[in-house]
């Protein structure tokens, strides 16, 4: 595991609309308001913070977390219910990986009732809004605080 204290999170398609449509869905908070919310819950952790509509850049940025981040919060948003190479991405972490939601999923579309991340995720966090992301950074916060409690010492 990265000897850091540098929590990513990374944001999936069309979440850098967040806050100008669809309210009801995903709450009247902006992503910037949603960074500062990470900020608020990381709890001394730094917050490295983007959003890509991009497959291959949020590839690119998981593959970076592997040696830059303890841990790894990601709404992969849709490509979440497609994405192959985003999963094989997350498959090569040996970190923390929380995926995160701000809808419901189970309560909506069927098609977005599967994720090919959640498997090889640490756990999933959805239907809270920008709520969510509060609780998936302070997981990560507490997965990487056990997980160097339990680390072997070097003598
Ligand atoms: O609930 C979530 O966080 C989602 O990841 C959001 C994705 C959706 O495809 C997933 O099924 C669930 C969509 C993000 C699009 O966000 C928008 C926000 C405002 C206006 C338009 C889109």
């Amino acid at each position: 595991m990265p000897e850091t204290s540098v929590l990513y999170v990374l944001n999936g398609p069309n979440l850098n609309l967040l806050g100008e449509r669809e309210p009801d869905i995903y709450g009247r908070e902006t992503l910037a308001d949603v960074q500062a919310i990470c900020e608020a819950a990381a709890d001394g952790f730094t917050v490295v913070f983007r959003q890509s509509n991009h497959e291959g850049e949020l590839v690119d940025w998981i593959q970076e977390a592997r040696t830059k981040a303890s841990a790894l919060v990601i709404n992969p948003a849709a490509y979440g219910h497609t994405s192959v190479a985003i999963l094989d991405a997350v498959k090569a972490l040996s970190i923390p990986v929380i995926e995160c939601h701000l809808s419901n999923l189970f309560a909506r579309e069927a098609f977005r009732h599967h994720s090919f991340i959640t498997p090889v995720a640490s756990g999933l966090i959805a239907g809270f809004g920008s709520g969510s992301y509060d609780l998936a950074v302070r997981a990560a916060v507490k997965l990487v605080r056990q997980r160097t409690a339990a680390a072997p010492r070097p003598v």
